[in-house]
């Protein structure tokens, strides 16, 4: 099956193609097909509304994922405006921005969703869900990952998401979790 990655972030496409190697799937790049604006209120509606797009253009099956950090002090802030949170561009920017607004803060917990939807041509979707909770750091550390991964220790471990190779996030991720169940979902008995 080919299935185009609907997706801008390529700490994303790199999560999604690892994760579903061995399918046999044909994983093709968005190649400069526009992405439509994220207008919804929950992953669920952002995930549909990037997959579905794509889909519906292409005639071709097509994979999305929307997710966010969820942190607790913040009221369950930046959460589906993760992407956009404090109005900063780069994902250093957007660190920096919640490590000040955590500033003084004891309550370091927060939880990452991810809604990982595959759109077919037919209007068949598929939705999966994975989460994964831990605590914030007051500085970064390491140099893996993307967004907020160098904050971020999960629950368990003592590394940071940034300090983990793509393979040991995956295994424990919000994301990892929502595609390991489209896998299981997809793999062919023998
Ligand atoms: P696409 O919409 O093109 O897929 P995006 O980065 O804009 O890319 P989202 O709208 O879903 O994706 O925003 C999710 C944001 O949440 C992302 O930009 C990161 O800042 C953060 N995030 C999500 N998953 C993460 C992860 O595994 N590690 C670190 N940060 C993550």
């Amino acid at each position: 099956m080919q299935v185009i990655v609907a997706t801008g972030n390529t700490g994303k496409v790199q999560e999604i193609g690892e994760a579903l190697a061995g399918l046999g799937w044909n994983l093709r790049p968005l190649e400069g097909l526009p992405m439509p604006e994220e207008t919804g209120t929950t992953y669920e509606e952002n995930a549909a509304l990037k997959a579905c797009t794509v889909a519906l253009m292409t005639r071709t099956a097509a994979i999305a994922d929307d997710s966010g950090i969820e942190v607790e002090a913040l009221n369950g802030e930046p959460g589906v405006y993760s992407a956009r949170f404090g109005g900063w561009d780069s994902d250093l920017e957007r660190n920096v921005y919640l490590l000040e607004k955590l500033r003084g803060q004891t309550n370091r917990r927060a939880k990452f969703i991810s809604v990982v939807i595959l759109a077919h041509p037919n209007g068949q979707v598929e939705s999966y869900r994975g989460e994964l909770s831990g605590t914030l750091l007051e500085g970064p550390r390491g140099t893996g990952g993307f967004g907020y991964d160098p904050l971020f220790v999960p629950d368990g471990e003592t590394r940071t998401l940034a300090e983990m190779s793509v393979a040991e996030k995956q295994a424990i991720s919000h994301r990892g979790k929502a595609l390991a169940a489209l896998k299981e979902a997809h793999q062919q008995v023998p």
